[in-house]
C-alpha cells in the first residue's frame, strides 16, 4: 500500500508534539485530548523550568524528554509515543531574536525538522507516522518597499528577511522533499501570525494587551515599542490548529496556508487595544525604542487561505477586533490579580535583553 494512501489508523490515536511549552502545541494539545487522542509533549533540556507550567496547564499530556537537535533523543520519543502523528512546533521563533542568533537559529529551525524527519525514517516508521511541520508566512517575506498585491497561498514565491524566515524555508523545502523522495505523509501548514491568551510577552500582540491592561490598572506607565507601521494577518490561535489538525487527517498530504486574509498595522492593533480599555490617547503612553526594530523588516503581510476553505472546510471564527477583545480581557484578569497581590506575581513585560536587542546596524 502507498504511504500516502493510508488511512488514519482505528482506535485512540496518538500524537506527539515537539515544542510543547510553546502557543501552538499547546492549543493543539487541548484539541486533541478533546478529539479523544492521547497526547505526548516533548520537553527540551534538563530541569527545564517550564516543565511545571505544562504539568499545571496540560495535565493529561504525557512528557517526553528530548531535544530535535538531538536525533537519538527525537527517535526515542517517537518510538515511545508509538506516534501517529507527530507535530513539530520545535523552533526559535522570535524574529527579532533570529537577528542576534542565526547560527542556533538554523540549527533548531531548520536542521531541527531534518532531525524530525530523519528520526522517522531511522526508526522505520515511515509509513505509520505522519508529520506535521509548521511552516510560517514570514517565508514569505518580501521585497522592501514592495506591497503584495494579492494574498499570499501555497504557490507563492519565498523571499525571507530574516535568519529566522531562512531557516523555516529550509524546514518547509526538507519536508517537501522527503514526501517527495520517500512518500512519507508530510504536511506543511504555511500559517499567518496568529495569536491569544497564551502568545509569550516577546510578541508584539502579547505585549500590547499585557501592556495596556496593567496601564489601565496604573500597573505600569509606558510601552516601549519598534515599529508600528509593519501590517500583519493576525488570526486567533485556537482556530488554527483546528485547521492543523484538519490538514493531518486527508488521504493525501499537501500543503495548505491559514490566514484570515485581513491585514493590520501595528498601530492598528495599539488603537484598538487601548479603546478596549477606554482610553484614546494612546500615543501618550507608547514610546518609540529602536531596540525593537530589526535589521531587516517583513512590511506586509496576509495570505489567501481559499484552499483551505474549499478542501478543508476550515474557516477562522476569530476577527481582528474579536482577538484584541479576548486578548486584553484576559490579561486585564491577571493585571487584577497582580494589583491584589503584587508580591506574588511575577510579570515579564518586555523581551528579555538578549531577545530585545537584535543589532540593527
Ligand atoms: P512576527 O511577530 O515577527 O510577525 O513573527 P512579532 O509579534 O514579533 O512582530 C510583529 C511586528 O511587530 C513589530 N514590532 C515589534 N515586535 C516585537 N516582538 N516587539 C516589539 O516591541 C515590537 N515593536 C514593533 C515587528 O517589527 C513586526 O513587524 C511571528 C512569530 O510568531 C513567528 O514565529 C511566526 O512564524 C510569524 O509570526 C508568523
Amino acid at each position: 500500500m502507498s504511504v500516502t494512501k493510508m488511512m488514519p489508523p482505528a482506535g485512540r490515536r496518538t500524537a506527539l508534539l515537539t515544542g510543547i511549552t510553546g502557543q501552538d502545541a499547546g492549543h493543539l494539545a487541548q484539541h486533541l485530548h478533546a478529539e479523544g487522542y492521547a497526547v505526548w509533549g516533548m520537553i527540551r533540556g534538563q530541569n527545564n523550568p517550564r516543565r511545571a507550567e505544562v504539568e499545571r496547564d496540560l495535565p493529561f499530556v504525557h512528557i517526553i524528554e528530548g531535544d530535535v537537535l538531538d536525533l537519538g533523543s527525537v527517535a526515542r520519543a517517537i518510538n515511545l509515543a508509538d506516534a501517529d502523528e507527530l507535530y513539530n512546533f520545535a523552533a526559535i521563533s522570535h524574529v527579532g531574536y533570529s537577528f542576534t542568533h542565526p547560527s542556533v537559529t538554523m540549527d533548531v529551525t531548520g536542521k531541527g525538522v531534518l532531525n524530525v524527519l530523519e528520526a522517522v525514517r531511522l526508526t522505520g516508521r515511515e509509513d505509520r507516522t505522519r508529520v506535521y511541520q509548521a511552516s510560517t508566512s514570514e517565508m514569505f517575506g518580501g521585497v522592501d518597499g514592495e506591497m503584495p498585491r494579492t494574498g499570499y497561498n501555497e504557490s507563492s514565491p519565498l523571499h525571507p528577511r530574516s535568519p529566522y524566515g531562512a531557516a523555516k524555508a529550509y524546514g518547509h523545502w526538507i519536508a517537501r522533499n522527503y514526501r517527495e523522495s520517500y512518500g512519507m505523509f508530510v504536511v506543511c501548514g504555511i500559517l499567518f501570525n496568529h495569536e491569544g491568551e497564551r502568545r509569550g510577552t516577546e510578541f508584539v500582540t502579547r505585549k500590547i494587551s499585557r501592556a495596556v491592561a496593567r496601564i489601565s490598572l496604573g500597573l505600569q506607565e509606558d510601552l516601549h515599542l519598534g515599529a508600528l507601521w509593519p501590517r500583519r494577518d493576525w488570526g486567533y490561535a485556537g482556530d488554527y490548529v483546528r485547521g492543523i489538525h484538519l490538514m493531518m487527517q486527508r488521504d493525501e498530504p499537501e500543503d495548505f496556508v491559514l490566514a484570515t486574509g485581513m491585514t493590520h498595522s501595528v498601530q492598528d492593533f495599539v488603537e484598538q487595544a487601548f479603546a478596549e480599555v477606554g482610553i484614546d490617547d494612546w500615543r501618550s503612553y507608547v514610546a518609540y525604542d529602536r531596540t525593537f526594530e530589526r535589521a531587516a523588516e517583513v512590511g506586509h503581510l496576509f495570505g489567501d487561505a481559499s484552499k483551505a476553505h474549499e478542501v478543508l472546510g476550515w474557516r477562522p471564527e476569530v476577527d481582528f477586533k474579536g482577538l484584541v477583545r479576548r486578548m486584553v480581557s484576559h490579561d486585564l484578569e491577571l493585571a487584577r490579580a497582580e494589583a491584589v497581590a503584587p508580591a506574588t506575581l511575577s510579570v515579564t513585560i518586555d523581551a528579555p535583553a538578549e531577545i530585545a536587542t537584535p543589532g540593527v546596524a
